[in-house]
């Protein structure tokens, strides 16, 4: 039997409620609900695999880096390669060593006590890349975490897809934040590498509900599940 990843995306201060720069409205719920999850003896993980959203000051993707832009705009930029691509403005958020950084600090104590399954992946830690899928990061061990890498450290990078096969791991299950953007883009890239893939819907808040419920139909129709999808406004 294929083993099991259990991906922890983003949960991180500046998505949450009160003080978070980038809250999702009712974000408060997704901790309590992944800490049922790793207590729950109807679950078994193998690995778990935490991201944490991890920018530099002037990251490319906050508004404050393009003066004259509005959060939550799109401009168009060009990639390494000249391409055109549209990027979302934010605020400022997870900026590397700050406390709206931090994965939630209930989660990230249960975590801690799970080390040896428990794995780290920072993204977005690159100035120019925005990366918003957790197979996009850098994975070190939870209790262990690199320093952040550099440009010429990308080669020695250990894939993260090459390691889950490496594993055994066949199954991801996707929890977290924000479920439009980050949980949904971990989900799709999970199908692209061909792990079978699942959403628990319960597990993961959105900034929209609406743009969820399109992430949700885009990845029931490439073949992962969605689980627990309730058509009920989900708030606090
Ligand atoms: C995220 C916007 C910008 C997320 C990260 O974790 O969903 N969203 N950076
Ligand atoms: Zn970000």
């Amino acid at each position: 039997m294929g083993k099991v990843a259990l991906f922890i995306v983003d949960v991180q201060g500046d998505f949450l409620p009160p003080d978070g720069s980038l809250q999702v409205p009712a974000g408060l719920l997704v901790p309590p609900a992944i800490i049922s999850l790793l207590r729950d003896h109807k679950y078994h993980w193998d690995y778990i695999v935490v991201s944490q959203d991890y920018h530099p000051p002037g990251h490319i993707s906050f508004a404050s880096s393009h003066p004259g832009h509005k959060v939550y705009s799109d401009v168009e930029l060009k990639d390494g390669r000249g391409i055109l691509y549209e990027q979302k403005l934010w605020p400022d958020h997870c900026i590397q060593g700050t406390k709206g950084c931090e994965i939630e600090p209930e989660l990230a104590a249960k975590l801690a006590k799970r080390g040896d399954i428990v794995k780290l992946v920072r993204k977005g830690w690159h100035k120019d890349v925005e990366a918003y899928s957790a197979f996009d990061g850098y994975m070190s061990d939870f209790n262990n975490p690199a320093v952040p890498p550099t440009e010429l450290d990308l080669q020695p990078q250990r894939k993260i897809v090459q390691w889950l096969r490496e594993q055994g791991v066949t199954k991801v299950v996707v929890t977290g934040l924000a479920a439009e953007h980050c949980v949904a883009h971990t989900a799709l890239s999970a199908v692209a590498s061909r792990f079978q893939t699942a959403v628990l819907q319960p597990a993961t808040r959105a900034i929209e509900d609406r743009d969820a419920e399109e992430q949700w139909d885009k990845l029931c129709a490439v073949g992962a599940r969605v689980i627990g999808r309730s058509n009920r406004p989900r708030t606090l």
